[in-house]
């Protein structure tokens, strides 16, 4: 079945996005998410300029063979730019497979581990009281797992406060970072209160989860992990930056907080510490961000021989295409923790028609042939590119700071 087209898509329906299209000799076509928030241009042109012109006339059968010839040929290894290129190929390779055997992805993954997939909510708030009634939205939802993010008294927007109830969309349109200003001391005295506010208002029962968004020292996670402590939070996320994966090892010494990290990572190489020192308890690569679902699944057998789960990442900036992919792989994984699910926009919802469902705290990949997602690609030509830039971060000083 030999690749016959591959057609790099843009479009902006309510934020970026950026999909591959490979189309087969027998017109079966598989779609893979090549977003890399931000930087989305620079992946376009390492698909348009120097991936598809290697794919016409390959067999699109072999997956595991185009996966390392895209890695090894490259010669210049890993890095986000190329990890999301080669994901967006495996991804659309894999959507072919399924659909050319009419089974939908998951059953090509080993079947079904479970009956549905656990997702969290993104409850945040400008204040801890208003993320407390947010908490409380999403448990009327269904929700049965929320993570709680509040502003900081004394400083202005921070990241995890969004601009409204339920959409949270970090780019923002411009051709300059938006900059934000932070304090590390005023964030470590607020997130306690806030998860005693939060215990004291909800079950002991409810997995809360917190994202430090790598704004911390290692001591100063171990400092906010310990001091979380009497509110059993499910993770903490991104405690600190790590490429210095000896970090851990301080958090670990001095709390019991379960850790989550790898959103940013794009292979295996990134967390192999992390995991073999079960330095972390849940791994958060992405299928669009570590090598599509080929190196997700060597990255999730990893962390099973160490009893790390997965915790994929799943922003808005992740299109309808990479979460189809996370719900089949999600589905199927045995050591699967939890998946983040931030509710698209409708209009990206229009631009991607997908299988997939929420119900009650769960989400279902649906039984459709491949993914169970296509592209409208009339509307999406309707939703051009906007160059949009995530944040960044400066202490009180002006000193840059990790956003
Ligand atoms: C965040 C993301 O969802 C998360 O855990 O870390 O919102 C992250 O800031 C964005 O995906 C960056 O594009
Ligand atoms: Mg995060």
């Amino acid at each position: 079945m030999k690749i016959v087209d591959a057609k790099v898509i843009v479009c902006s329906p309510g934020r970026n996005f950026v999909t591959l299209k490979l189309v087969t000799e027998d017109g079966v076509y598989g779609l893979g998410d090549a977003t890399l928030n931000g930087r989305e241009l620079a992946v376009v042109s390492y698909l348009k300029d120097h991936v598809a012109p290697l794919l016409i006339g390959r067999d699109a059968a072999r997956i595991e063979d185009t996966w390392h010839y895209l890695y090894k040929g490259a010669y210049w290894r890993r890095g986000p730019v190329t990890m999301c290129a080669i994901s967006a190929v495996d991804v659309a390779l894999w959507d072919i497979k399924a659909k050319s055997l009419g089974v939908p992805l998951y059953q090509l993954l080993g079947g079904a581990s479970r009956d549905a997939v656990l997702v969290y909510g993104h409850a945040n708030g400008a204040n801890i009281e208003e993320t407390v009634a947010a908490v409380a939205d999403y448990q009327k939802l269904g929700y049965k797992a929320i993570r709680a993010q509040s502003g900081v008294p004394g400083l202005g927007k921070i990241y995890g406060v969004g601009r409204g109830k339920m959409q949270y969309e970090a780019a923002q349109e411009g051709s300059l970072p938006v900059e934000e200003t932070w304090n590390t001391e005023s964030y470590l005295n607020l997130v306690p209160q806030l998860f005693a506010r939060l215990r004291k208002e909800f079950s002991e029962e409810l997995p809360l989860l917190h994202d430090a968004h790598h704004r911390l020292t290692p001591i100063e996670a171990a400092r906010l992990g310990r001091s979380l402590e009497p509110y059993h939070l499910f993770w903490l996320e991104d405690p600190t930056p790590a490429e210095l994966q000896d970090g851990f090892r301080l958090i670990r010494q001095h709390t019991t907080t379960p850790i989550a990290v790898g959103e940013v990572f794009n292979s295996v190489y990134d967390c192999e510490r992390l995991i073999k020192e079960q330095l972390i308890d849940y791994i958060r690569t992405a299928v669009v961000h570590a090598g599509g679902i080929t190196h997700m699944r060597k990255i999730a057998s990893l962390a099973e021989m160490h009893q790390v789960r997965t915790g994929c990442h799943g922003a808005t900036d992740m299109s309808p295409v990479c979460m189809a992919a996370a719900l089949h792989f999600d589905l199927s994984v045995h050591n699967f923790g939890i998946q983040e699910y931030m509710v698209h926009s409708a209009e990206t919802d229009s631009v991607f028609p997908h299988k997939y469902s929420f119900s009650n705290g769960f989400m279902y990949p649906g039984d459709a042939p491949g993914l169970g997602v296509d592209i409208n690609e009339e509307l999406a030509a309707k939703f051009p590119y906007k160059q949009a830039y995530l944040p960044v971060n400066r202490a009180l000083d002006g000193t840059m700071h990790s956003w």
